[in-house]
C-alpha cells in the first residue's frame, strides 16, 4: 500500500471535504482518503490499480490540485 499526505488549498467546507472523499475514494484501489476542513490537508492510501498520477489527475479534473503539484512526484 503506498500513502501520501498533500494540502489542497481549494478545501474551504464541508462541501469541499465530501467531494474529494467521494471522487478519489471512487478510484478504484483507493483503500482510504481523509480530508480535514481547517488544515486543508488530505490524506490518500492506495493499491494497484490506482497510482499518484490516477488521483493527482482526479483531483486536478475536479478542481482540488494539490499543492506543489509540479514537485511532488
Ligand atoms: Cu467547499
Amino acid at each position: 500500500m503506498e500513502t501520501k499526505t498533500f494540502k489542497v488549498p481549494a478545501i474551504h467546507c464541508a462541501h469541499c471535504v465530501h467531494t474529494i472523499k467521494m471522487e478519489v475514494g471512487d478510484i478504484p484501489g483507493v483503500e482510504r482518503v481523509e480530508a480535514d476542513q481547517d488544515t486543508r490537508m488530505v490524506t490518500v492510501d492506495w493499491n494497484n490499480p490506482a497510482d499518484w498520477d490516477k488521483i493527482r489527475a482526479t483531483l486536478v479534473e475536479i478542481n482540488y490540485p494539490p499543492e506543489g503539484l509540479i514537485t511532488i512526484s
